[in-house]
């Protein structure tokens, strides 16, 4: 039998057969499906398919709930029925609200699970624990954290301009010259949150290269743009990129390049900006040789690299991964100034957007309509912390830490629970983080295999995959509703997030509440419903849901024009002021000024990293680590499938290393490294490629957390998961975002 699915990664057809899924072929309507498809075939019936309910035994032993942690990440599980288990949790659920209070709970459960509406796992949880008071949730996204709160006060909500930016098709058409800093890497837009139908990067970033436009690469990894874009690579040191910007803006301003006009009505601030680009402020001025000392970017090429954008219709773009480092909000806030200097923002293809490369919705041309969510209720506690501050706050509760404006006071966290993401995946400092997930009483987290996080929880709770329940995918950046079809019966024991839920408010008597009398397909009905309302305000309508059930998609109408994203601003600044305090693009912003971060001034900013090439800590640990997104699979999910798993070597990912840095270490093509730092130490195997700066290291994330000694404090990790070496600081007193990108280490031959 043949059935359809959506993934995070495209949709596809998947043919069953006795019980088995045999083969995953791309869904006609996809113009480039991506290989990731390949993951579901021996992916999702594994071995590693957690069975049974299981908890883990010195939990069950422990009395002292103070204890319990102790051996967690290091113990065996015992086999219980659901009943048992569901009875387990809830009642330990109910002992630390009691005894603890709600914002004892941490429920953040920051994670990307699977595409489907409804079993929306995160969303399912928190719909649950609502209903029993609420608990700690975490704000923003490993992804853009940095942007979501920088932007704001600069020019615009984040939602806005990454749904409202360019798409490729103006690019093609208007643009001249695109500088994409950290490139384009099409690899990551194999991928969109939410799902994606129609995969338009390729084909976008091919008609704008056939249509003449330019592209220069500033990356310290040539491949980040694809070599038949034909673009130029500038090789910047990672996490100098600011420094080069400034270099590029000093040239604008000093050659009288920059639009003043423009920068006098649309803008507030650039008279400060201005005197710090000088030296006029602080003694330094920001000139190209300047730049050169820092980004390692000759300085004749940011010159002429300036002149060239002046003098032409360009777009300014960065990839997310910049803001993903330590004071990652500046690349972002620089991004901005250099395209408000050259004065073209809001016309056609120019100005500037972010993540070209990182998402394949990005860019894309569809109308954006924002289709129901399974209602969460509120939470009563109101508290959240910035996501990436999860081990602060395991590990140091009653202190308080800086977060846009406000502070938070971290409360004592006495449960976890975690559904639909992958901490020892996502997490900085994992040995970090280890030390902070021993501390609660509890841990309880439902997956559909034997991941890392399952096997550090105390109660496990086997979830079924999308493959193994109905649901729709419809993403508000993609123009189609996709239904997802049950191809297979739920595995072994496994339920639904929605129904381990059910089981447990049934258990603690808000079952009414959770459910509202409602099946899981009658939920679907009354989810499509509460859409076809929203479609009705937009303008459209939307089919019956059986309508929509019989024909397996729908696709939205087109919008016949897309606006051009802050045309109107440019036209008129004061009939379309932007959402920030002065309502133009702010270059020197009073309100972040009034929080008084010297980790986030009033206007963009070079600051040293904690650690660099040619900077802080670089004596020690001579070599940069890049840890950008597998391509063979997302994040951690489905490494264990054989299309991730053929990628690896002796089944360790693989890391490359340039030639002459390899040299001088008596490494070669294949050989076992262990790369390591203050912070750890993991096992990887190494690929040559000459194509990025010498003293670079490229490990991707998403091997499966693999202590030799699970809980020792720096045990060598063994897979080749590239956060027991990352940088566990938020990216400043703003954003507090994570700054996985901020990472020196060594590299040597493992003779173990
Ligand atoms: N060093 C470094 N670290 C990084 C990054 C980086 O660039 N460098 N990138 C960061 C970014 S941007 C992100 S978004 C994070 C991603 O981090 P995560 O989103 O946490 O990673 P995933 O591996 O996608 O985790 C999803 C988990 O959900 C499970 N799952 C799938 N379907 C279901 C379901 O239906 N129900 C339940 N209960 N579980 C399900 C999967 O098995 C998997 O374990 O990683 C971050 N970490
Ligand atoms: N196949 C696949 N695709 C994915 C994902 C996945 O897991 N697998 N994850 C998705 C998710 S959750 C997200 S958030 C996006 C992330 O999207 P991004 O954050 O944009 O992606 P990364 O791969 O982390 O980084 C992109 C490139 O930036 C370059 N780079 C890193 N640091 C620097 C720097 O300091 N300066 C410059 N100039 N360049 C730098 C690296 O060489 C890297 O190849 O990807 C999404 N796409
Ligand atoms: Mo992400």
């Amino acid at each position: 039998m043949r059935y359809q699915t959506a993934t995070q990664w495209g949709v596809y057809y998947v043919e069953v057969e006795d019980g088995r899924l045999r083969t995953v072929h791309g869904h006609p309507l996809d113009p480039q499906p991506s290989a990731l498809g390949q993951a579901l075939v021996d992916g999702v019936q594994h071995r590693l398919r957690i069975q049974r309910p299981a908890v883990r035994r010195g939990w069950l032993n422990q009395r002292d709930p103070g204890k319990r942690g102790d051996k967690r990440g290091d113990d065996t599980f015992v086999e219980v029925p659901w009943d048992e288990a569901t009875q387990m949790a809830a009642a330990e659920l109910r002992r630390v609200i009691d005894e603890h209070g709600n914002t004892s709970i941490f429920g953040g459960s920051y994670g990307w699970a699977s595409a489907g509406r409804f079993h929306h796992a995160q969303s399912q949880l928190h719909r649950f624990i609502n209903l029993l008071g609420g608990c700690v949730r975490a704000m923003n996204s490993y992804s853009t954290a940095a942007a979501q709160v920088i932007l704001p006060h600069v020019v615009a909500p984040w939602s806005q301009v990454e749904l409202q930016q360019p798409s490729w098709q103006e690019l093609a058409t208007h643009c001249q010259l695109v500088v994409a800093f950290g490139g384009l890497p099409l690899r990551n837009t194999q991928v969109a949150y939410g799902g994606i139908t129609e995969h338009q990067s390729g084909p976008g970033l091919r008609m704008a290269v056939d249509s003449g436009v330019q592209f220069v690469n500033v990356s310290p990894v040539r491949g980040d743009l694809p070599a038949w874009a034909g673009g130029e690579w500038l090789a910047c040191r990672p996490g100098t990129d600011v420094a080069l910007m400034l270099g590029i803006a000093y040239v604008l301003a000093a050659e009288d390049l920059a639009d003043v006009h423009f920068l006098r009505s649309h803008c507030v601030g650039y008279e400060q900006f201005r005197a710090y680009l000088t030296g006029q402020s602080d003694g330094v001025a920001k000139t190209p040789q300047w730049a050169q000392q820092i980004c390692g970017v000759a300085a004749a090429e940011i010159e002429s690299l300036a002149r060239r954008m002046a003098a032409q219709r360009t777009f300014v773009t960065a990839a997310w991964s910049l803001q993903r480092a330590q004071h990652g909000e500046q690349p972002y806030w620089m991004v901005v100034t250099l395209a408000a200097m050259l004065g073209q923002v809001g016309l056609p293809g120019a100005g500037f957007g972010f993540g070209y490369g990182a998402e394949g919705f990005v860019g894309s041309p569809w109308r954006r309509f924002h289709w129901a969510n399974l209602s969460k209720g509120r939470n009563p506690t109101g508290f959240a912390i910035p996501v990436a501050r999860i081990a602060d706050l395991l590990l140091n509760p009653g202190d308080t830490i800086r977060y846009n404006g406000e502070e938070i006071t971290l409360p004592e966290i006495h449960l976890i629970y975690w559904a639909g993401g992958n901490p020892f995946h996502h997490h900085q400092d994992l040995n970090r983080l280890v030390r902070a997930w021993r501390k609660p009483d509890t841990v309880i987290v439902n997956e559909p295999w034997w991941t890392p996080t399952a096997q550090w929880a105390d109660i496990v709770f086997p979830a079924t995959t999308a493959l193994e329940r109905r649901d729709i995918c419809a993403s508000s950046h993609d123009p189609y509703a996709f239904l997802m079809e049950q191809a297979l019966p739920p595995q072994h024991e496994a339920r639904s997030d929605h129904e381990i839920f059910k089981r447990l408010a049934a258990a603690l008597g808000v079952e009414k509440e959770f459910t509202e009398g409602r099946s899981e397909e009658q939920w679907l009905a009354h989810m499509w419903q509460a859409s076809a309302a929203q479609a009705q305000r937009a303008g459209f309508e939307l089919p019956a849901y059986d309508e929509f059930v019989r024909e397996g998609m729908y696709k939205i109408p087109d919008l016949d024009e897309r606006p051009v994203w802050l045309g109107n601003f440019r036209q008129d600044p004061a009939a379309h002021p932007l959402p920030t305090p002065s309502g133009r693009i702010e270059l020197f912003s009073d309100r972040i000024a009034g929080f008084d971060y010297a980790d986030c001034p009033g206007h963009p900013v070079w600051l040293e990293p904690r650690e660099r090439l040619g900077g802080a800590g670089n004596g020690q640990f001579p070599l940069h680590l890049l840890t950008p997104q597998p391509e063979k699979r997302l994040h951690s999910q489905l490494d264990h499938s054989r299309h991730s798993q053929d990628s690896k070597v002796e089944g360790k990912e693989v890391m490359l290393m340039h030639p002459q840095a390899a040299a001088q270490r008596g490494i070669e093509e294949g050989s076992i490294v262990r790369i390591h730092n203050s912070r750890g130490a993991c096992l990887a195997a190494v690929r040559l490629d000459g194509d990025m700066l010498e003293d670079v290291v490229v490990l991707p994330t998403g091997a499966w957390f693999n202590p030799a000694q699970p809980g020792a404090a720096d045990s060598l990790e063994l897979n080749g998961n590239p956060n027991v070496l990352t940088l566990d600081v938020g990216t400043s007193s703003l954003a507090q975002g994570p700054s996985a990108n901020t990472c020196l280490v060594q590299v040597e031959l493992y003779e173990g």
